[in-house]
């Protein structure tokens, strides 16, 4: 793959900047080259930000899923992104895959703009998923505002051609029209849209610290997210 050429690599596991000596495209770490093709989800940690959900559980859930994801769908790739290598979602998440032993070709972490991940990155990613508001609407602020800004507004048109809200727990597949720099510049080909369980008492649908329904909520959530790409990539 030339796109793992460039000067700059990324290690797989960590997001690091590697040296000559790790790149993976040298041979010496062991990323298997034949993945970099595959259909990849790049995906943010569900409602952990502005959502307020705790990080110890939802890193549980995240590697819960994606290992059923990665038993159950062979030929495809998992990213979770976050923005800063100080990120303790990525590191809570990194630490248990690996003790998990799930397949590092098939789920790892990554730190980038999820909107740029190609080109910031080199990372290939047909698929972006976005942690959206109930309403579906553009900006805000985290994830959401990134992705609505960096699609265009064709993503907006897109998005409401096929659903007006979104319910916690579900998804909502949109694909990206061929006119934004998203699909043009990243590669992109369907962002998906999903909304989490919110623990902060000023947005909308507050749980109150109730884990009992947010865990099942966030569950249903990955569930549903990674069921959509599933149907994509079929
Ligand atoms: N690229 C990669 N990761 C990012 C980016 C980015 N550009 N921006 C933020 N993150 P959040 P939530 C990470 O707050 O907690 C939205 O406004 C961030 O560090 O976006 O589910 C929605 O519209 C964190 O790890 O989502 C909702 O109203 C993760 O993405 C509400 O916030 C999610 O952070 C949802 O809150």
């Amino acid at each position: 793959d030339p796109h793992l050429k460039g000067p700059v690599s990324f290690s797989a596991n960590t997001g690091e900047k590697l040296t000559e000596d790790e790149d993976p495209v040298m041979g010496s770490v062991g990323l298997d080259v034949s993945m970099n093709d595959a259909p990849t989800l790049a995906f943010p940690s569900i409602s952990t930000s502005d959502f307020k959900f705790n990080h110890e559980k939802a890193s549980d859930i995240i590697v819960e899923k994606a290992e059923e994801f990665v038993n159950k769908i062979k030929n495809a790739r998992l990213v979770l992104v976050d923005l800063t290598h100080r990120s303790k979602i990525l590191s809570l998440v990194k630490a248990k895959a690996t003790k998990k032993n799930i397949d590092s070709n098939r789920f790892f972490t990554f730190v980038g703009d999820i909107t740029q991940l190609y080109s910031q990155g080199g990372l290939r990613c047909n698929v972006i998923a976005n942690v959206a508001n109930w309403r579906l609407k553009p900006g805000g602020g985290g994830v959401n505002a990134a992705i609505f800004s960096a699609a265009g507004p064709a993503l907006d048109v897109a998005t409401k051609a096929r659903a007006k809200s979104l319910l916690p727990g579900n998804s909502l597949v949109v694909p990206v029209p061929s006119t934004s720099p998203l699909f043009s510049r990243e590669g992109v080909t369907h962002v998906i849209h999903v909304l989490g369980p919110n623990m902060n008492p000023e947005r909308p649908n507050c749980l109150n610290n109730d884990y009992g329904t947010g865990c099942k909520i966030l569950r249903e959530a990955y569930t549903s997210l990674f069921e959509s790409f599933a149907s994509i990539i079929k």
